[in-house]
């Protein structure tokens, strides 16, 4: 684990240089010029990630984020994966007739310019198949894969359940 330090130092600059990218980046009439190669910040940014603590022995919960599209063209996450999960699906919380229902949705569409929220009630990341139980305090790394390919990396904290909303049912499905 000695090149631990390293990694995080590495996560934290490039953190650091997408957080200027993005305070940098303003409306623009310049005409538009390729992107510098050496550049390769992400398409898509994350924004308070947290994952939902659940009682031990539970085998799905679900992480919450809100993405941010600073570019000018939409995006959409299509897949993700993580560590702590054998499988992550992309899900959206619908009424359909007084009932809310859990769903399966293919892509998580992200507008140029605009946020998509991932919240209880609405659309997560559905982990399923916990590789071990996630208590409170603990990060969860999760890895985006876009639409062009692209991935983003991100850390989500496990928060317990009262803080995330209490009343959505993680467990029920299809
Ligand atoms: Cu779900």
């Amino acid at each position: 684990m000695r090149a631990l330090p390293h990694v995080i130092t590495a996560l934290a600059l490039l953190g650091a240089a997408v957080i200027a990218a993005v305070v940098l980046s303003r409306p623009s009439s310049a005409p538009r010029s390729p992107p510098p190669l050496a550049v390769a910040a992400p398409a898509l940014t994350v924004r308070e990630p947290y994952v939902r603590e659940v009682p031990p022995g539970a085998t799905v919960t679900a992480a919450f984020l809100t993405l941010a599209n600073p570019g000018t063209s939409a995006r959409a996450v299509v897949a993700a994966t993580s560590p702590a999960a054998q499988v992550v699906e992309l899900h959206a919380h619908l009424d359909e007739g007084g009932v809310m229902r859990m769903r399966r949705v293919a892509r998580l569409e992200v507008p140029a310019g605009g946020t998509t929220v991932l919240a209880p009630g609405g659309y997560h990341l559905m982990l399923i198949d916990l590789v071990r139980p996630l208590a409170a305090g603990e990060v969860v790394p999760i890895e985006l894969v876009l639409d062009d390919g692209a991935r983003v990396r991100l850390d989500a904290p496990v928060r317990a359940a009262a803080a995330a909303g209490a009343h959505a049912q993680v467990g029920r499905h299809r």
